[in-house]
């Protein structure tokens, strides 16, 4: 998987609203044979076609809901009318739109959550369109041989929706500007996100896959540093902590050897942001891993050890940068997958 990194903020877009509508059915045709020998011939208007169907399909081309930014009317062909000859209209070709896997489309109206596209291929029929309308053939009756009347073709459906990606992903890196949280990324996957020694290097959120083996794989997500503040907008604000509320859990990623916001402050205001985003992230599994370990002391490290074990929080001392501990990180990672897998298949038997 990609960095989502080459695209520049503005690009990363992640909520859209569209107008999505279905072709039109065609109408019915009056017309009746007309042949030599023949002149008072029978009605032979053929039916219209239907209209095409917009249909959203989840991909994994599509990154962003980026098209959508200047294409917001999407509005599928419509069916041709009937003709003579009981011929039947050209059916309206359907309009298939790809979406990012993760994207979530809501009736714009009521919030109503329609469809969550969050596996390759899966597909979801936004607005059908029209039936076509019936021939003037169709309307033959013992009192009249001769119908003036079609049917007209039916309206396509239409309506507004909302298009929202929210990243799928096993696992959601988050902590303050500069915790080395792509550093991490980048150490534990083959994603290259930009690092960089200043706050708000991540800009949009970067995923990546940690392959252990053939069978085990784990998508991590690092989103954009978090501040004080955040929930009120501060920084970048809280919007991309939509894309942690589909993981399975998160890692809170604090900087060692920072000496202005240390650990358990960092670890305090990140906290207090995710719980004025939603008490549902709050309620996630989580470890806190404390990075940098290459700059700070043992017994720093020991005593971070101890303040967050204390707590009750399972805490794993690393260095990103030097790769020093990844792999008791990436076993932690694996263990509490499984474990909430299981549990979760317990529940379910
Ligand atoms: N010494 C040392 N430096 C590190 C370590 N991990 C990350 N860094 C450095 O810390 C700085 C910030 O790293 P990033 O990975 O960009 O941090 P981030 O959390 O993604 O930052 P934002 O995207 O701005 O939120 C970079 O200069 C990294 O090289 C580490 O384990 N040890
Ligand atoms: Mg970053």
């Amino acid at each position: 998987m990609g960095s989502a990194e080459k695209f520049s903020p503005e690009n990363f877009v992640d909520y859209v609203k569209v107008f999505v509508k279905g072709g039109d059915g065609g109408d019915g045709a009056v017309s009746f044979l007309r042949e030599k020998f023949r002149p008072k011939g029978g009605p032979d208007g053929g039916d219209g076609g239907k209209g095409g169907d917009v249909i959203f399909v989840a991909s994994s081309s599509k990154k962003t809901l980026l098209d959508f930014k200047y294409k917001k009317h999407l509005i599928a062909q419509n069916g041709e009318r009937g003709r003579n000859k009981k011929q039947k209209g050209k059916d309206g070709e359907d309009l298939v739109v790809y979406v990012p896997i993760g994207t979530i489309i809501k009736d714009s109206e009521t919030e109503e959550i329609l469809c969550d596209l969050d596996e390759e291929g899966k597909s979801f029929v936004v607005a059908r369109g029209g039936r076509g309308g019936r021939g003037n053939y169709h309307f033959v009756s013992p009192t009249n041989q001769a119908p003036r009347i079609a049917e007209k073709g039916q309206k396509g459906e239409e309506r507004w929706v909302i298009l929202e990606l929210k990243l799928i992903s096993d696992v959601g890196i988050v902590g303050l500007p500069n915790a080395g949280k792509s550093t991490l990324l980048s150490a534990l996957t083959r994603a290259k996100p930009r690092i960089a020694d200043y706050p708000f290097t991540t800009l949009t959120p970067n995923l990546g896959v940690l392959e252990i083996d053939d069978s085990r794989r784990i998508c991590i997500a690092d989103i954009p540093g978090l501040i004080e503040g955040a929930h009120k907008g501060a920084g970048l604000g809280l919007k991309f902590l939509r894309h942690i509320e589909r993981t399975k859990f998160l890692v809170f990623l604090v900087d060692l050897s920072d000496k202005i916001t240390p650990p358990d402050r960092a670890f305090e205001i990140l906290m207090n942001e995710l719980k004025n985003y939603s008490q549902e992230l709050i309620k996630k599994d989580f470890i806190v891993v404390g990075n940098k370990i290459d700059l700070v002391d043992e017994n720093e490290v020991e005593r971070w050890q101890k303040f967050f074990t204390d707590r009750g929080f399972k805490f794993i001392p690393i260095s990103a940068l030097k790769k020093i501990n990844i792999e008791t990180l990436i076993d932690a990672l694996w263990n509490i997958l499984d474990f909430q897998k299981k549990a979760k298949e317990k529940i379910q038997t």
